[in-house]
């Protein structure tokens, strides 16, 4: 049984959000046990909840009542793995500074400011086998009491095939694989008004047959570990840390965020005892 946790003080990190390329600041503050995870922006509280999803593409991004935090996932990948159950996230701007890329930062700030509360830890049990797909992308979520994380991608360059198994023991193994993206697809990004933050310096670019970051890859397969990632970052999405094994073939954002839903419908209990607040939008 392991118990919630918040911070003992609270942090401040600041830098570019990759997306809109501006300035943000974010503000963690220590929160009491149950709180759960929330984000704070404008004065508009979002608890980090899948039903405050408002874009998938690219990023996960929360909103409320006109008000979004846009690209979450590295930061609640982070607090999932730590077990941080309850903090207030201050925004001061759009969108989570992207750091590094990676959710080191994060990891080794926050892993020095831990405090245990009393409560023991809800987690959110996989009980039955869950399946989603599409367009030849799926993810299979089964039951177990472990977090075990695979995701597997055939890219269409030098990397061709990889997959990479988390077992849950090791965060270290995941926080320091960076976001990645290939050269041919920056003019569709930058076309779509996103990844104005994006450079060198926060991603990892690769292309068909070279990598542009001039220190190379911090791990063979750094692109599959960072997917890994993310998947824990948009399952924290479920409002609980997780306990299942998953596999994800060329899953995203966009079907993290299917695979979340989905498991919400298929425990209908839970959306019941959801806290009053969250229903009103
Ligand atoms: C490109 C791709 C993404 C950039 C523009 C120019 C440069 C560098 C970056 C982010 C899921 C793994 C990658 N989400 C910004 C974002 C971007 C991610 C999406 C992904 O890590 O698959 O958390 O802009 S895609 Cl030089
Ligand atoms: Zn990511």
């Amino acid at each position: 049984m392991k118990r919630e946790k918040t911070l003992k003080d609270k942090l401040t990190f600041e830098g570019v959000g990759i997306h809109t390329g501006e300035k943000s600041k974010i503000i963690l503050h220590p929160e009491e046990e149950g709180k759960g995870i929330t984000f704070i922006k404008d004065g508009e509280k979002i608890p980090a909840l899948y039903r405050y999803v408002v874009n998938t593409n690219h990023s996960t991004d929360l909103g409320k009542n006109g008000k979004v935090v846009k690209t979450v996932e590295h930061l609640m990948a982070s607090l999932h793995l730590l077990g941080i159950t309850n903090l207030t996230v201050e925004v001061i701007g759009n969108e989570i500074p992207i750091l590094d890329g990676s959710g080191y930062h994060f990891y080794r700030e926050l892993s020095k400011n831990l405090v245990e509360q009393s409560s023991y830890v809800d987690y959110f049990v996989i009980d039955k086998t869950v399946r989603v797909t599409n367009n030849g992308s799926y993810i299979v979520a089964q039951p177990c009491s472990c977090l075990e994380i695979t995701y597997e991608g055939e890219f269409k360059n030098f990397l061709g095939k990889q997959k990479y198994t988390f077992t849950g023991e090791n965060p270290e193994e995941i926080v320091f694989a960076r976001t990645f993206c290939f050269d041919w697809e920056i003019e569709t990004i930058r076309k779509h008004g996103l990844g104005k933050g994006g450079s060198l310096e926060n991603t990892l670019v690769l292309g068909k047959d070279c990598v542009y970051n001039p220190g190379g890859m911090r791990y063979e397969e750094e692109p599959v570990r960072h997917k890994v990632f993310d998947l824990v970052g948009d399952l924290y999405l479920l409002g609980k840390p997780v306990r299942g094994r998953f596999y994800s073939y060329k899953g995203g954002h966009t079907l993290n965020y299917k695979l979340v839903l989905s498991l919400i419908s298929e425990s209908p209990q839970r959306k019941e005892i959801e806290p009053q607040e969250n229903k009103v939008l």
